[in-house]
C-alpha cells in the first residue's frame, strides 16, 4: 500500500512539474490565469531569505509581461506599433469590436 502512495505521489509531482510547461504554451499563460514565469520558490526569492516579497512577486510577473511586450514588438524599437498589434490580434484570432 505503501508503493502505491508512493506512485501516487510521484505522478502528482509529475503533473505539478510539468502543468506550468504546458501552461507556457498558451502565448505566456495569458488568458489562463498563469502569469508567473516561475513556481519555483527559490527562484522567486530573490534573495533567498525564505519569503516573497511584493517586489519579488511582481518582477517575476513583470518578467513575464515582458516577455509578452518583446513578442508582440516585431522590430524591437520598445514600442508596439498598430501594424504590430494587429498582427499580434491576427495571429492569436483575438477579434475587436471595431
Ligand atoms: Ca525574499
Ligand atoms: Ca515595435
Amino acid at each position: 500500500m505503501k508503493t502505491f502512495h508512493t506512485i501516487v505521489m510521484a505522478v502528482l509531482m509529475m503533473a505539478l512539474t510539468i502543468a506550468p510547461a504546458l501552461a507556457g504554451h498558451h502565448y505566456n499563460g495569458m488568458g489562463h490565469g498563469c502569469m508567473m514565469n516561475t513556481w519555483d520558490m527559490n527562484k522567486l526569492d530573490a534573495n533567498q531569505d525564505q519569503s516573497i516579497t511584493f517586489d519579488e512577486y511582481s518582477s517575476n510577473v513583470n518578467a513575464k509581461l515582458k516577455m509578452g511586450f518583446d513578442m508582440i514588438d516585431a522590430d524591437k524599437d520598445g514600442v508596439i506599433s498598430a501594424d504590430e498589434w494587429n498582427t499580434f490580434l491576427t495571429v492569436h484570432g483575438v477579434q475587436t469590436e471595431s
